[in-house]
């Protein structure tokens, strides 16, 4: 499983409820969004984490979702290129908060860092509505110059996924979370695959850190089988995120 150390994150903004949404679920509550975040930094830290909080920013409603603009490896951060135009600015504003740089996706790429799966040495890259592949072609040099395989998985025919970890979670060697429409995928074939039913779906997103899966709350179905399957599965609600397509892995930066 993942063991990670650090993690940086930014609380939602007053302007949280303006950020991209798909969800049909209504407008955010902003006080419960920060109870929540604010649970959600005091289980990273229960986990040995060193937490970063970077200030809230008005003028990115989205910007609470730190994971999309940088993906974490070992030799530094990669900054990304957030393929909606809304979001590009989020780069430059956590561009200081990251080092070191070891590279970065330009236009004409485009690359949301939630399309960017990590299972060991291998990173999955999701094509998407907001990765293209140019982007995941310089995603993929980078990777490659630092010692990692990487191969892409093509989800612009799904009509639920927004990004490529909207639907999957890596928990160890041998076991991932994926929805059904990915599960038959060549790059998970020598995984056990637990896929939730649809009316679970937006669990598939959750995080293996440091021995335990923190995990969008209410799911019980797809919790009962990951628990059967020996996971310390740690329940977090998520309701207020939900309604703006973000999920547990988005919150955060990890390394
Ligand atoms: C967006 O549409 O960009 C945000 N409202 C949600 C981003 C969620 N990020 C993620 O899944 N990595």
């Amino acid at each position: 499983m993942p063991q990670f150390s650090r993690a940086i994150v930014r609380p939602p903004c007053s302007s949280f409820a303006q950020g991209l949404t798909t969800s049909s679920f209504g407008a955010p509550d902003f006080e419960i969004a920060l109870v929540q975040h604010a649970e959600y930094v005091a289980t990273l830290q229960a986990l040995g984490l060193v937490v970063t909080e970077l200030p809230p920013e008005d003028a990115y409603p989205d910007s609470t979702f730190v994971e999309d603009v940088a993906i974490a490896i070992p030799a530094g951060f990669i900054l990304s290129n957030p393929g909606a135009a809304e979001r590009k600015g989020e780069v430059a504003l956590i561009e200081p908060q990251l080092a070191p740089v070891v590279g970065r996706i330009e236009a004409p790429g485009t690359l949301d860092g939630g399309d960017v799966c990590q299972m060991g040495q291998t990173f999955l890259i999701g094509i998407s509505a907001r990765t293209n592949e140019e982007g995941a072609r310089q995603l993929t040099d980078i990777l490659q110059a630092q010692g990692f395989e990487a191969k892409t998985v093509d989800i612009r025919k799904s009509k639920t996924l927004l990004h490529l970890k909207s639907g999957l979670t890596f928990i160890d060697e041998s076991l991932v979370i994926a929805h059904r429409e990915l599960a038959q995928h060549d790059a998970l074939s020598l995984f056990e695959v637990v896929s939730p039913d649809a009316d679970n779906a937006y669990a598939a997103n959750a995080i293996a850190i440091n021995g335990k899966l923190l995990f969008a709350a209410g799911h019980e179905k797809l919790e009962t089988k990951l628990r059967v399957r020996g996971c310390d599965v740690l329940p977090l609600e998520m309701s207020e995120f939900q309604k703006m397509d973000g999920g547990l892995s988005c919150l955060s930066l990890r390394y």
